[in-house]
């Protein structure tokens, strides 16, 4: 309920009860909420302050409006821990969703001197160059684009590419992938890529860059995915140094 005389603002103990009904599954995912002008005489507060509320939620991706039709709750965000060195087929099962790819492009490339500085091969070396839609439970999520040595991966097939990359590496050629730097960047989707996405174009992207190693410090891997920004969000685990 709503605490007039509390220190916490109104608006922001609205905030709160609408999160706890949507975490206690009380509200689900497509839901309607009630209007502006219901939850205002339902708390007896204002619709100003009604709608100041929604806003925020609204900004944080938890609701999403229509105009004319109203406001509704947004699909959860999935959470990805960066702990693991894990790849997008292990992020989907561990969550219980169907992990597919969509190809949208393979072809072996002469790589260019950025692809060759970074992969540690020659310039016009071959490289796979491999473009693939991820989708969890047929929803896309990510658009992924991977350049991977051909000389040092070999036999990559489409039937491969549309399962997973990391289970053929390990387990059909023995290598051991051991560590990744990734970055991650705010960005917006461009209209190609809203396209894939199933998003409006200028929608909020995350731009992830991860060069991928073997255990002997080999580059495997070099790869740029957008993540949708509405359905994924990443968490870190820290630890204050002690002493
Ligand atoms: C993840 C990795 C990507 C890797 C792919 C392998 C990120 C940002 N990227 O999507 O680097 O190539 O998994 O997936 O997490 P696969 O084994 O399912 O083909």
């Amino acid at each position: 309920m709503i605490k007039k005389n509390s220190p916490i603002p109104i608006y922001y103990q609205l905030v709160e009860l609408i999160q706890e009904e949507i975490e206690n599954g009380n509200l689900k995912p497509g839901d309607a909420l009630p209007s502006e002008r219901e939850f205002s005489e339902k708390f007896q507060i204002s619709r100003m302050t009604v709608r100041q509320a929604l806003t925020l939620l609204e900004n944080n991706g938890q609701l999403y409006r229509i105009q004319g039709k109203g406001t509704f709750v947004s699909e959860q965000k999935i959470e990805q821990h960066l702990l693991g060195l894990t790849s997008f087929t292990e992020d989907m099962t561990a969550r219980g969703l169907k992990p597919s790819s969509h190809l949208l492009h393979f072809e072996i490339i002469p790589a260019g001197l950025q692809v060759a500085n970074q992969l540690q091969i020659k310039e016009y070396d071959p490289v796979y160059e491999i473009k693939r839609i991820r989708l969890a439970d047929d929803v896309p999520m990510a658009l992924e684009t991977n350049y991977i040595s051909a000389n040092l991966i070999k036999g990559l097939t489409e039937q491969i590419i549309n399962q997973s990359i990391y289970a053929y590496m390990e387990e059909q050629l023995g290598l051991i992938i051991e560590n990744a730097t990734q970055t991650i960047e705010s960005s917006i989707a461009e209209e190609k890529e809203a396209d894939f996405l199933k998003i409006k174009s200028g929608a909020p992207v995350m731009l992830i860059q991860r060069n991928t190693f073997l255990q002997d410090g080999t580059p495997v891997e070099l790869v740029k995915s957008i993540y949708r920004a509405d359905r994924y969000k990443f968490t870190i685990q820290m630890r204050r140094k002690n002493g």
